[in-house]
């Protein structure tokens, strides 16, 4: 049997041991992933906007995205739109099964960037760069005090 004191030691290390692994969980989820679901192949995707899952992912700028195809078709991740084509800005290779690209947006300004898959003209996604916001400067631009 274990003193009451020891129980009590046993749950402080829990504690500690929990806060310590804590900020390895957070950085996990802030990795900004954008899934290309099974299924994207059929047009069937774009019905619910799902082609590109996030369809529109926000981000800040120099954020880096991750695309991952879990489709069982190669597809792309291409900046611009069918239309008007490539605007050169980002374009991944052909992505396979599980295949990942990864980009940085360094340099890029706030606004939302449209992309797609060129074999599939169906899909569609945007990357939305957040605004800066800088409280101390507007508020002074607008006068407050
Ligand atoms: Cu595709």
């Amino acid at each position: 049997m274990m003193k009451i004191s020891e129980k009590m030691h046993c749950i402080f290390l829990f504690f500690v041991i929990s806060i310590v692994a804590m900020p390895e969980v957070i950085a996990e989820e802030e990795e900004n992933k954008v899934i290309v679901p099974y299924g994207a192949y059929s047009p069937v995707c774009a019905k619910t906007s799902n082609c590109y899952v996030p369809n529109n992912i926000v981000i800040d700028e120099g954020d880096k995205i991750i695309w991952i195809n879990g489709d069982y078709a190669p597809h792309t991740v291409t900046s611009g739109n069918l239309w008007s084509g490539k605007d050169g800005l980002f374009e991944s290779k052909i992505l396979n099964h599980n295949d990942r690209f990864e980009f940085t947006f360094s340099d890029f300004k706030s606004g939302i960037y449209p992309y797609y898959c060129i074999m599939h003209p169906w899909m569609k996604g945007l990357v939305s760069i957040a605004e800066q916001l800088n409280f101390m400067v507007s508020s002074k631009s607008h006068g407050f005090r």
